[in-house]
């Protein structure tokens, strides 16, 4: 079961730390951003909703220290990942084995973090337009499932004010005004 709250901000550079302010969301809280949670006892059920969402495409990543040529490799793959960033398509993620942080971009209060710790079972959606970022838990171990609806998009476009005018990010920022 995913566990949502808000990131404390404090201290960035231990960014596998928990961070946990002590508020907590509840699961409609991430809905109202377009963050869609399932559980999935196993792949089948991911199998539903792939094929309800027509999902076509997948992959499997096994993120640890041993799965790159060196440390700095490895570092390097996590900073890219924790840097601020979208999408165009949406970014849906199955955790199959370890655990990981989605922080995503509160709306009503857009310096927050909102950190998602996935474990085991957990799926997670992330609308196209969300800023967003990931990392590892200290347990420095994540697999995961990555369902793409067509062919993997895998650009990150880094938060700037050019990405801030995309179509993508405005479409986005309309449909929560809408709650
Ligand atoms: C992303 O776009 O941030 C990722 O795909 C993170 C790695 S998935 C466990
Ligand atoms: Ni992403």
């Amino acid at each position: 079961m995913v566990k949502a709250y808000i990131h404390d901000n404090k201290n960035d550079s231990d960014y596998r730390a928990p961070h946990n302010s002590g508020t907590e969301l509840l699961l409609d809280e991430l809905a109202k951003l377009g963050v869609i949670y399932r559980y999935c006892a196993n792949e089948d059920e991911v199998n539903d909703i792939a094929r309800e969402r027509q999902y076509k495409n997948r992959d499997v990543v096994d993120i640890h220290k041993g799965s790159f040529k060196d440390k700095a490799q490895f570092n390097e793959k996590l900073a890219m990942f924790y840097k601020e960033h979208l999408h165009e398509d949406e970014e849906i993620r199955y955790c199959l084995e370890g655990t990981g942080y989605f922080d995503v971009r509160d709306a009503s209060t857009p310096e927050n973090w909102i950190r998602c710790l996935v474990e085991p079972g957990d799926l997670l959606i992330l609308p196209p337009g969300i800023y967003h970022r990931f990392t590892l838990t200290t347990s420095n171990h994540i697999k995961a499932l990555r369902l793409f609806k067509d062919e993997p998009k895998w650009q990150a476009i880094n938060r700037s004010t050019q990405a801030d005018s995309l179509p993508v990010r405005k479409d986005y920022i309309s449909q929560i005004r809408r709650y």
